[in-house]
């Protein structure tokens, strides 16, 4: 097989595109962003990850790397565009259609097609098959058609791209086969084989169980507050348990990814999903528990004004997609606090108060809350900032920064999962005030 044409050239079909083109395949890129392909034709990237625009280069300039808005004929073409969640909660699979819609003129026999977009379960077989279906094709008899989920993670995605396992369900067996063949020109890890709705479920599960391990470990840190006790210490003991490994509390769980996932189960099977939306609204509950406990912090400050570190959905990426820091501010910023975001890899652009450095967002405040632990956050020191600030007064919801430090410079510290933070109530922290509070959400 010599030619792939790769649909959606975003966080995980650019790179993909990018690794196939320097394996010497024929690789056309096709994104219906007409800046994306401007950009990259430009010998540029829109995406901050390691390593990645080097690779791009490389593969632009093999020649092997061709970028389009359109497809074109191909021996294997690969989905990989995005699947939101509707308001309701529901997969929006509106671009995987129009992509599979945009490829069905130029299938032929034999041709390999391959999702990656993390879908519910059954969508291989009952959307997409279907949609290729209508280029007179019969999907399972004429073409190789295999769902193949990414599961690289944003900040090592190159690496992982290669070293990680990968997951393979066919329409066929004779699917899968073929999708392994394609992948094993570059990947390390283990090719396991299944079925496309295995595949499918595999990918959910997998985001899930991390969705649920962050929910409980933020339960964890309510409980930790209501009593007294801090958490991040507690989890650090537990976790020397040979059989336990909580994940880390935060101010939510942000992304494309596993903020969403887990709602195609609950979509899938509402009923025996109970635990996993549990899990989803809690994690969703904890940017207005922040807000509402750095008001209180706040609580008696006239025209309290907040220096916000961090807008993008976690540490070291520039992604605000979904990004928990985001609905802290805009919490803060409807109940009157006067808020100044700063963060060194993204701007979004439209939220009010976003400032081009740190000077700017720290100068005159009476808090610096952290909402990300970004390297360059996590090196902080008191005496970078304290003398900017009108009150010294630290909030730190990723427990990034040495504490003690902070204290010992006169800061009044206060940590998400402490017992200094306020303990809520049940009932309040399960109310939602976001369709009153938060215009636009
Ligand atoms: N988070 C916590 N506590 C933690 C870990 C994460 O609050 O201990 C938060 C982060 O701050 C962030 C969110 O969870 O807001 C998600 O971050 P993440 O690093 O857990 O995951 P993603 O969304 O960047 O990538 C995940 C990965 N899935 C798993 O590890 C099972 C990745 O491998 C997938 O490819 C990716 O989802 C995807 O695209 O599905």
């Amino acid at each position: 097989m010599k030619k792939i044409c790769v649909l959606g050239l975003g966080y995980i079909g650019l790179p993909t595109a990018a690794m196939f083109a320097t394996q010497g395949f024929q690789v056309i890129g096709v994104d219906v962003n007409a800046r994306v392909v401007e950009t990259l034709n430009n010998g540029d990237i829109h995406i901050h990850e390691p390593g990645l625009k080097t690779l791009v280069r490389a593969a632009l300039n093999s020649g092997n790397l061709q970028v389009a808005s359109q497809p074109e004929q191909a021996e294997a073409f690969i989905i990989a565009v995005p699947t939101p969640i509707t308001a309701d909660k529901r997969a929006d699979l509106r671009c995987v259609e129009m992509a599979a819609r945009s490829i069905t003129p130029c299938l032929c026999p034999g041709n390999l097609v391959i999702l990656e977009s993390t879908v519910p379960p059954g969508t291989t077989q009952k959307v997409l098959a279907p949609i290729l279906g209508e280029s007179g094709l019969n999907p399972q008899r004429d073409l190789l058609l295999a769902h193949s989920p990414e599961r690289v993670l944003p900040g090592r995605i190159l690496e992982e791209l290669v070293s990680n396992d990968r997951v393979i369900g066919g329409l066929t067996p004779e699917a899968a086969e073929a999708a392994r063949k394609l992948y094993a020109s570059f990947v390390q890890g283990v090719i396991h084989l299944t079925d496309a709705t295995t595949a499918e479920l595999v990918k959910l599960m997998e985001n899930t169980f991390r969705d649920v391990n962050i929910a409980l470990a933020n339960e964890f840190a309510l409980v930790a507050e209501s009593i007294g006790v801090n958490v991040w210490q507690a989890i650090d003991i537990a976790n020397r348990h040979p059989r336990v490994d909580i994940l880390k509390p935060g101010p939510g769980v942000g992304g494309h990814c596993i903020a969403v996932d887990p709602w195609f189960l609950v979509q899938a099977a509402p009923g025996p999903a109970q635990l996993i939306a549990a899990a989803r609204r809690l994690n969703d509950r904890m940017p207005q528990h922040v807000a509402d406990q750095v008001r209180a912090i706040l609580e008696g400050t006239e025209n309290p004004r907040i220096a916000a570190l961090g807008l993008a959905y976690k540490a070291d990426v520039d992604d605000a997609r979904e990004s928990p820091a985001i609905e802290v501010i805009r919490w803060l910023q409807a109940s009157g606090c006067e808020v100044r975001a700063y963060d060194p890899y993204v701007k979004t652009g439209y939220l009010v108060g976003e400032v081009a450095s740190l000077t700017a967002a720290v100068e005159g405040a009476d808090c610096l809350l952290i909402l990300v632990d970004h390297l360059q956050f996590k090196k902080l020191g008191p005496s970078d900032v304290g003398d900017m600030m009108r009150r010294r007064v630290l909030a730190d919801t990723r427990s990034a920064l040495r504490h003690a430090d902070w204290r010992a410079a006169g800061f009044e510290v206060h940590v998400l999962g402490d017992g200094c933070w306020q303990a809520v109530s049940p009932d309040e922290f399960h109310r939602d005030r976001r369709v009153e509070a938060i215009p636009g959400s």
